[in-house]
């Protein structure tokens, strides 16, 4: 099968984010780069809806069809799209993206092509900061980019 998705991230910052995944049964591996992030952790999500008709707002909640709780990527309670933080080192500059992550996946019923990946204002504490909006959110704060992950020619 391999297929290969990609997205184009817009907003407060910009990034270009590839996904690859050999077969059905495979992680996906989650790669690229992030321009202008502040220093520091950002969640960096999948959400439910490949709308953007009103900016990221419109892509709602994380991507949770198991109907669970927030968690981190290592969790086993987690939403489908929870892919945790990605760190920038410095103020302003690129971040690379590499991530492999076995929940996501370019078909079935966890399938994100279509879906919309938001990167977030703050760190997401991975459902166990004690916020109240931890066990949802993680409390990433606000959504300063996104876009619609969409179908890529697989090579
Ligand atoms: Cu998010
Ligand atoms: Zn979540």
């Amino acid at each position: 099968m391999p297929a290969k998705a990609v997205c184009v991230l817009n907003g407060d910052v910009t990034g270009t984010i590839y996904f690859d995944q050999r077969d059905e049964k495979s992680p996906v591996v989650v790669t690229g780069q992030v321009t202008g992030l502040t220093k520091g952790k950002h969640g960096f999500h999948v959400h439910e809806f490949g709308d953007n008709t009103n900016g990221c707002t419109s892509a709602g909640p994380h991507f949770n069809p198991e109907k669970l709780e927030h968690g981190g990527p290592t969790s086993t309670v987690r939403h489908v799209g929870d892919l945790g933080n990605i760190e920038a080192g410095t103020d302003g500059g690129v971040t690379k993206v590499c991530i492999q992550d076995s929940q996501i996946s370019l078909t079935g019923p966890n399938n994100i092509v279509g879906r919309t990946l938001v990167v977030h204002a703050d760190p997401d504490d991975l459902g166990i900061g004690g916020h109240e909006l931890s066990k949802t959110t993680g409390n990433a704060g606000a959504r300063i980019a996104c876009g619609v992950i969409g179908l890529a020619q697989a090579q």
